[in-house]
């Protein structure tokens, strides 16, 4: 039986109760270990009383605040399963949550989102048992939907001991897009989160003595799984910023933070706030570490931030279905713009061919992945997981190839259905197959446009019914299209620019060839 991960995960909870672990920027409350982790069994014990148990999972829709590291070791401590769902998404992602996930149980935290999870339940009655209520949303509980206060659950008597757990159990489900249209459900034991967030955290030379920056959003790989996984594992304190603003990072640094994770789109707004204010550069070179991942860090961005802060930004690489694999080593003159570093201890990671053969330096082939810190499958879906596994290596869908120096340099998406912007994953596929539900569209293809700050724009194409008005112009679908994904999507994978075409164009076979739709400059 193997714990090892496990008792790491929880050294600094049983061994510096009164440590600060997460504090929020304003100052407005901080949480010891010891306090989280009371609150947690407090939480865990009223989640049992439920009958929720092992392996059961709860789909937390929270926004940051102190209450998401209770909720998350809430549920470690049953041995739920903890289902994280970006804030932003709307009707139809999480209804696709819900529904594969199987959840008994969802955690929400604003009114905007627990009216929807009671359209989604009021529409169909299997869905959920019980909604557990937080914050803004607590204020209107309705106990005939089943639904509960958190802070009811909180009042019980903390568990005596937190479920007896293997690195091999399972901690948590990503809800990650694929090339189709629906996202699938990354189930993630323990030893995958915990591996390469230690072996990676180790590398950085993170420790007790750092402060944390965290103004990612806390439920994908990146916030939720190296910000708050590595507090855990490091012992250090975070601070909490409910949503990035460059001014407030400037600010978190200024009051003593040492490590500031981000995306490129972060770095790309702080790079524009240190050029109106060059004395704030001075703030950030007296931070320790910045970090980029989740998408391409251009090495003129690179450059700009050395410049005004004279860090040298460590960039690595990472995905939900095998969690951190790849960084630049930690000496600064050894960080190299333009590529992702080395494999992490934790995992192997190499470059192959179409027949899995070892890439010689300049050829691009697919990054492949093997080891400890791989998910165990795609939840429910036996076929797609053994898909994506060749001889043992996990396919990760990026195109790469070696340097020189045998530096990892990412050179794309092998498929042009996945798209990145803001460092967020995108779908082509789900939005298309939402557009097209609109009466008046016949065909959409959705293209990720070359964006400076946000990696990509998402543009769609579109070919418009006949008998359509022929006064509605591009830019009046724009703001249609704006409309019909509003509510149904996230923001962030609405159409920015929308192109009509008489036809999308595809090949002798009919295949869609999206790299002859053209969006101009
Ligand atoms: C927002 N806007 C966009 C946009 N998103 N425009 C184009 N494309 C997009 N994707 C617009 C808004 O409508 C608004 O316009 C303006 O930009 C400013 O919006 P904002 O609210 O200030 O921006 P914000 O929504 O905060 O987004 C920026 C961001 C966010 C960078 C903070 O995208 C973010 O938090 N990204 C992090 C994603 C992440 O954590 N990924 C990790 C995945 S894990 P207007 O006109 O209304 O003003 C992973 C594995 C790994 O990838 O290795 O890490
Ligand atoms: P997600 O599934 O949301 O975790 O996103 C994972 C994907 O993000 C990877 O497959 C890559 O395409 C991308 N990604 C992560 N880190 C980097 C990086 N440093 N450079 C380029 N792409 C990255």
């Amino acid at each position: 039986m193997d714990t090892r991960y496990l008792e790491r995960l929880y050294h600094h909870i049983d061994h510096r109760p009164d440590a600060v672990a997460f504090r929020s920027f304003d100052h407005a409350g901080s949480l010891t270990f010891g306090a989280l982790d009371e609150r947690a069994r407090c939480y865990g014990a009223g989640l049992k009383a439920l009958g929720v148990s092992k392996e059961d999972r709860v789909v937390a829709i929270l926004e940051t605040s102190l209450s998401l590291p209770v909720v998350l070791l809430g549920h470690y401590a049953i041995g739920a399963v903890h289902v994280p769902v970006n804030t932003r998404y709307g009707e139809v992602e999480i209804a696709h949550i819900l529904e594969d996930s199987g959840a008994r149980v969802a955690i929400v935290d604003t009114s905007h989102k627990l009216s929807l999870l009671r359209a989604l339940r009021a529409a169909n009655p299997g869905l959920l048992e019980h909604l557990v209520l937080l914050g803004e949303a607590a204020e209107d509980v309705n106990e005939d939907l089943g639904e509960l206060t958190f802070e009811s659950l909180a009042q019980s008597a903390p568990l005596e001991a937190r479920e007896s757990l293997e690195d091999e159990d399972l901690a948590m489900f990503i809800y990650t897009s694929g090339t189709t249209g629906k996202s699938k459900g990354v189930a993630l034991p323990y030893r995958a989160i915990l591996s390469g967030i230690d072996s990676l955290t180790t590398l950085w030379r993170w420790s007790e003595d750092d402060v944390l920056v965290l103004a990612l959003p806390l439920f994908h790989v990146h916030g939720l799984g190296i910000g708050v996984h590595g507090t855990l594992l490091r012992g250090c304190e975070t601070v909490l910023h409910e949503r990035f603003d460059a001014g407030d990072v400037i600010a978190s640094v200024k009051d003593g933070g040492t490590i500031f994770m981000g995306v490129p789109t972060m770095y790309t707004r702080l790079v524009r706030a240190l050029e109106d204010d060059p004395a704030a550069g001075e703030v950030l070179a007296g931070a320790r570490l910045f970090t980029s991942g989740s998408a391409a860090l251009s090495s003129d961005l690179f450059e700009a931030f050395e410049r005004l802060t004279g860090h040298r930004i460590l960039e690595r690489y990472g995905m939900s279905e095998t969690m951190l694999t790849v960084s630049n080593p930690y000496p600064p003159e050894q960080r190299k713009p333009g590529t992702i570093g080395f494999p992490i201890p934790a995992c192997e990671v190499e470059i192959r061919d179409e027949e899995m053969n070892l890439c010689e330096p300049g050829v691009v082939g697919q990054i492949v992945v093997k080891g400890e810190t791989v998910m165990r499958e795609y939840w429910g879906a036996p076929e797609k997981t053994a898909e994506s596994f060749r001889d043992g290596w996990f396919l990760t869908g990026d195109a790469a190839r070696y340097d020189g120096d045998g530096y990892i340099v990412h050179v794309g998406r092998r498929s042009v259905d996945i798209l990145k912007s803001g460092g967020y994953k995108i779908s082509a596929r789900e939005i298309e197959e939402v557009i097209s539900r609109h009466p008046m569209v016949r065909e959409v293809a959705i293209v990720g446009i070359p964006d400076d700050e946000w990696g990509q724009r998402i543009g769609a194409a579109l070919v418009i019914e006949d008998g359509d008005d022929t006064s509605r112009d591009a830019s009046w679908w724009a703001d249609e299209l704006r409309a019909f994904v509003e509510g149904r999507l996230a923001d962030y994978k609405r159409p920015r620019e929308v192109i009509l075409l008489e036809e999308i164009p595809r090949n002798a076979l009919g295949k869609v060839q999206k790299h002859r739709i053209d969006f101009g400059a």
